[in-house]
C-alpha cells in the first residue's frame, strides 16, 4: 500500500515536495495535475504520445519546470520516478506502466491525488449512465441550500482543481468514471453514489465483471460513518453489496424500499429514512423519463443526507433544465421531434432513452464500437424503432445485428444521417440521436457530435 511505500501519515500530509513525479497523458487532467504538482514543489515530468507542441500550455508548463518526453509513453522515465499520475484515458495495462509498478513506482489517478489534499467531504458519483446529471443536480441542490461546492471530475474540471478552493467550499461533488476508480488506494468519499452498472468500455476491460468490480472500488475505503447511496433496482449492484461497509441508502423505481426511496402508487417518490417521510415528484419540470427518476432519487438521498431542506430540493427540480446532449430536445420540424442524446455511448443508455419515448423512433446510432454487447438492444429496437440510420465504423455491425428486427440504412456523415432520418420519419415520430458508441471515429468527442447534429437539425427546412 502507498502508506508504507511513500510514508504518508494521513491523507493531507503527502510529501510531494522534492519527489520525482511523472504525469502520463497530457489532456485536461495532465495539464491540471502538472500545474498542481509544480506549485507544491515536486520535480515534475510529463509524457504523452502527442508531440509537445500539440499539448495545451506546454510552454507555460516548461517555464514552471515540467520536463517533457513526448511522441511515446517514456517507459524509462516512468520506471525511475517515485510517483506516476496516469490520466483516465490512458490504460494502466500499458507495458510501460506495468513495468513502472514492478519497479516500485506508485501508480495512481488524479482523483486519488486530489483526495490526499482535500479536507472537505467528498460526494462521489459513479455508474454507467446518469453520472453527470446527478453530479450537477447534487451541486445545484447544495448551492440552493446556501452551501459552496466544487463540482468536477469526469464531468469536466479535473478533481485537483478542487484543492485550490478547498478552504472556501463546504463539499466536493465529483463524477467518477470506472477509469478513475481503477487505481484507488485511499480515496474515500463521505458519500458514494452508485447509479447503475451496464456494459460500457469493454475495449478497456477483460470482462463485464472486471468493469463492475471496478465501480465497487468507490466504497472500498468507506467505514460505518460513511454513506453508500445505491440503486437497489439494479441486479448487478445488489449482487455485490456484501463488501459495502458504509450506511446504505437504497433507492429503486422497481420495488418498495423499507428505509430509502421508492415510487408510491401515484408514481411519486417517497423518501422514507430514519423516521422522516417526504414525497417528491418523480420528474422535474424538464427532467423526464425513468433514468431521470432514478437520477432524482439518488440526488435527493445525497442532498437530504447533507442537510438540504425539502423546499430547496423542490426548487432545483422545478428549474433544472438538464444537461446538453442528454435527451436534449432540439427542435420540431413538420411534427417530427429531434432529440440529441449524443452522450448515450453504450447500449444501456440507449435502452433507457428509447423506453422513455412513447412515439415511434427513427434512431441515428453508431460510431466507434467500444466492444460491448449491442445484441441486448435488439428487443427494444424491435419494439420502438421504425428505422436505424447507422453511422461510422459500427455501421456494418448495426446492419448485421438489427436488420432482422427493423430497417437499417447507412449514412456517411451526420448531415446525411439527419436528412435520411427526416425522410423516414412521419408526423408524430421522434428522430433520436442516441449512438450506443463512442464518437472518436468521426468527431473529437460526444459534444462535437451532438453539436453537429443540432447544427444540421437547426438548418432543416
Ligand atoms: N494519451 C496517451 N497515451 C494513451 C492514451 C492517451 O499519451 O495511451 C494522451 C492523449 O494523447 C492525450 C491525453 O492522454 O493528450 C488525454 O488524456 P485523457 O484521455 O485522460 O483526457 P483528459 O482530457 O484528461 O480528460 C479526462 C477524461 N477523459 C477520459 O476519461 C477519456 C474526461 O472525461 C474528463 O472530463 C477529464 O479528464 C477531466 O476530469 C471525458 C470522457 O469521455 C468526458 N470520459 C469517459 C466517459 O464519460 O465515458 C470515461
Amino acid at each position: 500500500m502507498i502508506a508504507e511505500k511513500m510514508n504518508i501519515d494521513d491523507n493531507r500530509a503527502y510529501p510531494i515536495k522534492g519527489k520525482n513525479v511523472v504525469v502520463v497523458g497530457m489532456g485536461a487532467t495532465g495539464v491540471s495535475v502538472c500545474k498542481f504538482l509544480c506549485e507544491r514543489g515536486a520535480i515534475v515530468s510529463a509524457t504523452d504520445v502527442k508531440r509537445k507542441d500539440e499539448i495545451e500550455d506546454s510552454e507555460a508548463l516548461e517555464k514552471m519546470g515540467v520536463r517533457f518526453s513526448t511522441g511515446k509513453i517514456d517507459g524509462n522515465l516512468l520506471s525511475t520516478q517515485d510517483l506516476a499520475i496516469v490520466s483516465p484515458g490512458v490504460t494502466l495495462e500499458l507495458p510501460e506502466i506495468k513495468e513502472a509498478r514492478r519497479s516500485g513506482v506508485t501508480v495512481i489517478r488524479d482523483i486519488e491525488l486530489a483526495s490526499w489534499f482535500l479536507t472537505k467531504p467528498i460526494v462521489a458519483i459513479a455508474g454507467t449512465n446518469g453520472k453527470s446529471t446527478v453530479t450537477t443536480l447534487i451541486g445545484e441542490m447544495l448551492r440552493q441550500s446556501g452551501k459552496e461546492v466544487f463540482v468536477g471530475g469526469n464531468i469536466g474540471t479535473p478533481a485537483v482543481e478542487g484543492v485550490r478552493c478547498d478552504d472556501e467550499v463546504d463539499a466536493h461533488v465529483l463524477e467518477l468514471s470506472s477509469f478513475h476508480l481503477e487505481a484507488v488506494e485511499r480515496f474515500n468519499p463521505k458519500i458514494g453514489v452508485l447509479l447503475n452498472i451496464t456494459e460500457d468500455h469493454m475495449d478497456r476491460y477483460d470482462s463485464f465483471s472486471d468493469y463492475a468490480s471496478t465501480k465497487f472500488k468507490l466504497f472500498m475505503n468507506q467505514s460505518h460513518s460513511d454513506i453508500a447511496v445505491v440503486n437497489a433496482g439494479d441486479p448487478v449492484i445488489t449482487e455485490d453489496m456484501g463488501e459495502v461497509k458504509g450506511k446504505v441508502i437504497p433507492f429503486s423505481t422497481k420495488c418498495f424500499i423499507e428505509e430509502g426511496l421508492y415510487l408510491n402508487d401515484e408514481g411519486n417518490i417517497v423518501f422514507d429514512l430514519d423516521g422522516v417521510m417526504e414525497i417528491y415528484p418523480s420528474e422535474g419540470a424538464y427532467l423526464k423519463g425513468l433514468q431521470n427518476t432514478e437520477n432524482i432519487m439518488a440526488s435527493i438521498a445525497v442532498a437530504r443526507s447533507m442537510g438540504v431542506a425539502q423546499d430547496s430540493i423542490l426548487k432545483v427540480l422545478e428549474s433544472f433544465k438538464g444537461l446538453p446532449h442528454r435527451m436534449e430536445c432540439v427542435r420540431e420540424v413538420d411534427g417530427v421531434s429531434f432529440i440529441n442524446d449524443s452522450k448515450a455511448t453504450n447500449a444501456g443508455a440507449v435502452i433507457k432513452a428509447l423506453c422513455g419515448i412513447t412515439s415511434l423512433v427513427v434512431l441515428i446510432a453508431g460510431g466507434r464500437d467500444k466492444g460491448g454487447e449491442i445484441g441486448e438492444l435488439k428487443e427494444t429496437i424491435g419494439r420502438k424503432v421504425k428505422c436505424v440510420v447507422a453511422i461510422g465504423e459500427a455501421g456494418k455491425r448495426f446492419k448485421d445485428e438489427f436488420s432482422d428486427v427493423t430497417e437499417v440504412i447507412n449514412a456517411g456523415t451526420m448531415e446525411d444521417a439527419v436528412r435520411k432520418a427526416k425522410e423516414m420519419a412521419k408526423k408524430g415520430d421522434v428522430v433520436l440521436l442516441s449512438p450506443a458508441c463512442a464518437s472518436f471515429d468521426m468527431f473529437n468527442n460526444f459534444e462535437e457530435r451532438g453539436n453537429e447534429f443540432k447544427r444540421v437539425v437547426q438548418e432543416l427546412k
